[in-house]
């Protein structure tokens, strides 16, 4: 069990260490990375105090240099890998009726070419992922063919995926609603999966945690994608109404646990299990570097919870019938503290038994905040 913990990957996203806020207010901190270069040397310090989170997820134009090798060579250095490269259609006049679902076929060129570029990059820079949101969608009934799009859709991601290297995969990211209100292109597991089925083995489904309606049962759908091959990751983080982005483990601990409860019992928590554990998550009010140490603490504790899962107890109480029986050896294993045992492990890893104490005592924060002051906002909501 322990080594499982030890072995356990959790990718950071560039775009959490720059300044985000909510549509009416994006708030500057101090110490806020100016440039990608700076992204990752934040990134660094996560892994640093957390041992757990050896790679960074690219968001394209947001983290865009002129010289990818010099950006990754800086990673290398660094002690961090590039990881999951997110090509992004949603931020231009001309995507106003959709990118890769658009209508006319000059944006459909446009935005194919952008996801081409980005298999490119991902290709230099050694990213093993394709991660792709469609934020494609229509507001009104009648507004566009729901059927043509879908068909546009499949051209699109066809000629992103026969052009990605052996080593890559695209994940295909759903989401029910926002920024469209009547039909998303890809609102659903059911539609991503669709899609990736016709693309091809190398294309699974990516599970944002905050992307559901209210009571959709995440551990289910995910028990069903490990059943079908198609689990392709996570975006974790939490949400209490719809696209909340807070920090993973905040607002449902217990929802959390019982989606790494059903990796566990699919042995889908090992880095070679194909499942790529990254979050995606704005830290507007509180302090970057620090809540994603805790993100990936609360990650950590209900990973422990799960492999703690008494899971022959499990499986003869579900043999014979005795309901609450089941459900008592799940709770129990929710139930258990196991901040000491992971303090252990950390301590046995060569690191502090406290990530966010040992942060702030490094100094780190606040040589980033005298250093970067007048630094600009990058990324998400910038
Ligand atoms: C969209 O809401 C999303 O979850 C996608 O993963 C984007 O890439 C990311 O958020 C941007 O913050
Ligand atoms: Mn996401
Ligand atoms: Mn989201």
């Amino acid at each position: 069990m322990l080594e499982v913990l030890r072995r356990q990957r959790i990718e950071t996203p560039s775009w959490a260490y720059g300044n985000s806020g909510t549509r009416f207010k994006v708030f500057a901190q101090p110490g806020i990375p100016r440039t990608p270069f700076e992204k990752i040397d934040d990134a660094a310090q996560v892994h640093r105090f957390t041992g757990v989170a050896p790679s960074v997820a690219l968001h394209i134009p947001w983290d865009r240099v002129d010289d990818w090798d010099a950006l990754a060579r800086h990673a290398a250095d660094a002690g961090i890998e590039l990881g999951a490269v997110n090509p992004n259609v949603f931020q231009e006049d001309d995507y106003r009726l959709g990118s890769l679902c658009n209508p006319d076929p000059a944006v459909r060129r446009k935005a194919t070419d952008h996801l081409l570029e980005c298999v490119e990059i991902g290709a230099r820079i050694g990213s093993p992922v394709l991660s792709m949101w469609v934020a494609d969608g229509t507001n009104y009934a009648g507004q566009d063919d729901i059927r043509a799009r879908q068909d546009r859709l499949e051209a699109a991601l066809r000629e992103a995926y026969d052009a990605m290297p052996e080593s890559m995969r695209l994940l295909l990211e759903y989401k029910f609603f926002e920024p469209h209100f009547y039909t998303m292109d890809v609102p659903d597991w059911g539609t991503s999966f669709a899609q990736c089925l016709r693309l091809g083995e190398r294309a699974q489904v990516l599970v944002d945690t905050g992307h559901h309606a209210p009571g959709t049962n995440i551990e289910f759908l995910v028990a069903i994608l490990l059943r079908e091959g198609r689990l392709g990751g996570f975006h974790f983080n939490s949400r209490n109404y719809a696209d909340d982005d807070l920090m993973v483990g905040a607002a449902d601990p217990f929802q959390l646990f019982r989606i790494l409860h059903e990796l566990a019992g699919a042995g889908a928590l090992e880095p070679d299990s194909g499942v790529a554990f990254m979050l995606d998550q704005c830290h507007n009010l509180e302090p970057k570097i620090p809540a994603l140490i805790r993100s990936i603490v609360n990650v950590q504790e209900a990973t422990a919870k799960a492999l703690l899962v008494d899971r022959e107890a499990l499986a003869a109480a579900q043999r014979d019938g005795d309901v609450l029986g089941a459900h008592a050896v799940v709770m129990d294993a929710f139930h258990t503290d196991v901040r000491p045992m992971l303090a252990g492990l950390r301590e046995d890893m060569g690191l502090d038994p406290d990530p966010l104490a040992a942060y702030h005592r490094s100094g780190y924060q606040q040589r980033i905040e005298s250093e970067r002051a007048g630094g600009a906002a990058m990324g998400w909501g910038a």
